[in-house]
This record gives structure tokens, C-alpha cells and sequence, in this order.
């Protein structure tokens, strides 16, 4: 009996820990101004409908990945074209006024956002 109670207590230990390690954001996401999460064919700010983000000028927008596959981050109003590995981030300044403008991913077709900065 006791030795299944250890068991359990360290069955739920491991399972815990794991689950905070899947939920551990970089902290450079957690800092930003406006954090994106980039997935598989979605970009999704906290709070907001998946596809659009939205930034005030100057705000410092960081694209997490937290796919299994590489995208790319791509605006061309604001000159951006990067990569983005898996649990990689990319950092944009949002330095001019933009509304509904592109975000892409150039790897997928239909893997795109729009971007308002206001
Ligand atoms: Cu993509």
C-alpha cells in the first residue's frame, strides 16, 4: 500500500513538472509589449482573435514559435523577413502607424495575419 502512494505522489511530481515545462514561455515573450504565438497556420496574440494583432507605436511585438516546424515572420510595410525555428523568437519594433497590414508566413499558403498599430 504504501509503495503505491510514493508511486502516485511521484507519478503526479513527474506529470507536474512536465506540464510546467510545456506551459514555460521564453521570458522575452512573457516581457514584451505584445506577444504572438505562432503556430501551426495561426498567429495568436493573447486576448485577440487568432489572425489579427494589434500594437501601439513603438511597441516592442515578439513572435514565439511554439510550433514543431519553421515559419517565417514577413511584413513587408514594415521591411521584416525572418525565420522562425521552433521555441525561437523573433523581435519586431512596431516603428510606424499600420492598419490591416500583412504579417506571412512565405512557407505556408494561408498562414497569415494582419497587423494594426495604431
Ligand atoms: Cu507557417
Amino acid at each position: 500500500m504504501n509503495k503505491l502512494v510514493l508511486g502516485l505522489v511521484l507519478l503526479v511530481l513527474i506529470t507536474s513538472g512536465c506540464l510546467d515545462s510545456d506551459t514555460d514561455y521564453p521570458e522575452e515573450f512573457e516581457q514584451a509589449d505584445v506577444g504572438v504565438l505562432v503556430g501551426e497556420m495561426h498567429f495568436q496574440q493573447e486576448g485577440m482573435e487568432a489572425d489579427e494583432i494589434e500594437a501601439a507605436l513603438g511597441d516592442e511585438i515578439v513572435f514565439y514559435n511554439e510550433g514543431s516546424v519553421e515559419h517565417t515572420v514577413t511584413i513587408p510595410e514594415l521591411d521584416v523577413d525572418e525565420i522562425i525555428e521552433p521555441e525561437e523568437t523573433v523581435k519586431v519594433e512596431a516603428s510606424e502607424e499600420l492598419d490591416d497590414a500583412l504579417v506571412d508566413c512565405t512557407l505556408h499558403g494561408g498562414h497569415d495575419a494582419e497587423l494594426t498599430v495604431e
